[in-house]
């Protein structure tokens, strides 16, 4: 997919890299493109050099504004590494003639293993087990409590894209009956449930794993009445974006007893999330490493580098959003 060297090179940096990129990126990255590396766009807003950015490496979740945009005034292609991208404000790209990619399908597996993942490893309490046998409480105090089952379960996916559907199929092996919300019915197997309303959908399960992007449109789509519907017993999943859910809601729940439990892997303001998090024994919490393994993030940084190599090429992008 990428061009050869000598057609994509410039003698001016031509795409600006913003953010934290492991070894291989980088070494990568400067082995296709003329590259400008950046912490913040402050560091280039303003410069003669801002005029020679063609292209954004994009990596992070702290926001890509409108007024971002406007310090690089030659911007043609904003390659966020990442299947989500709501930390982009794409209308506004759409509006300058900016073009936006992301990396979708190579992450999928890795998300859906981890919330599999997630959902075994807080029904059986694997993580408590573990200190368990460490702290020498097993000796001392005995065998381990007993937790409850996870297979045969009813499960519930709010949001059946590719992701979902990843999940979905990794849980109905685990006999689960499958239930899933999405505006419309998809394609499924006969037997799994489409529901219109999260909140029904939310009290006919004993999991719910919101598998939604994130952005706007989804904000607070799991609602306190959700979380209430899903209820005592039940244990709330969450790999997608922290913004889907109202948190506080879902705290008040947790630490009530109202919500059964939790398997985190993403919150409203991380890394920095609600203390009250920490003070919860009730759930599992993950640093939003769904993607997190070195093939996939590997297979993504590939991925933001073909989609800038198509753009500087002229050709059709790989995996465009707008
Ligand atoms: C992050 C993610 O991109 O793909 C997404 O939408 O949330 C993650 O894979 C990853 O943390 C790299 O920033």
């Amino acid at each position: 997919m990428l061009q050869s060297t000598k057609d994509i090179r410039m003698s001016q940096p031509s795409v600006l890299v913003l953010g934290e990129y492991p070894d291989w990126d980088r070494t990568a990255l400067e082995e296709v493109f003329v590259c400008r590396w950046v912490a913040t766009l402050d560091e280039i807003a303003g410069k003669p050099e801002a005029n020679d950015i063609r292209a954004l490496a994009y990596k992070g979740h702290s926001g890509l504004r409108d007024a971002d945009m406007a310090t690089l005034p030659n911007l043609g292609v904003i390659a966020n590494f990442g299947v989500g991208y709501d930390s982009i404000d794409v209308e506004a790209a759409t509006a300058r003639d900016i073009k936006v990619t992301n990396t979708p399908d190579v992450l999928t597996d890795d998300v859906a293993d981890l919330a599999v993942g997630m959902l075994l490893a807080r029904s059986r309490k694997i993580v408590e087990a573990s200190d368990w046998v460490r702290s020498g409480k097993w000796g001392r105090v005995g065998d381990f409590p007993l937790q409850r089952k996870a297979s045969g379960k009813r499960c519930g996916i709010v949001g059946l894209g590719r992701i979902g559907r990843a999940i979905a199929d990794r849980l109905a092996v685990f006999d689960m009956e499958m239930h899933y919300s999405s505006r419309a019915p998809k394609d499924t197997p006969t037997d799994w449930t489409h529901h219109a309303s999260i909140e029904e959908m939310a009290g006919m399960v004993d999991f719910l794993i919101i598998a939604l992007s994130g952005g706007k449109e989804t904000a607070g789509m799991v609602t306190a009445d959700a979380i209430r519907a899903l209820g005592p017993d039940g244990m709330l999943i969450n790999i997608s974006r922290g913004s889907t859910v109202d948190e506080a809601a879902m705290l008040d729940a947790l630490e009530n007893g109202t919500l059964g439990s939790a398997a985190l892997d993403v919150f409203a303001s991380e890394p920095h999330l609600d203390p009250r998090f920490l003070a919860l024994d009730n759930v599992l919490l993950q640093p939003h490493q769904a993607s997190g393994t070195i093939e996939t993030r590997q297979a993504m940084g590939q991925l933001q580098r073909d989609n800038i190599a198509a753009f500087l090429a002229g050709k059709p992008l790989v995996t465009p959003v707008n």
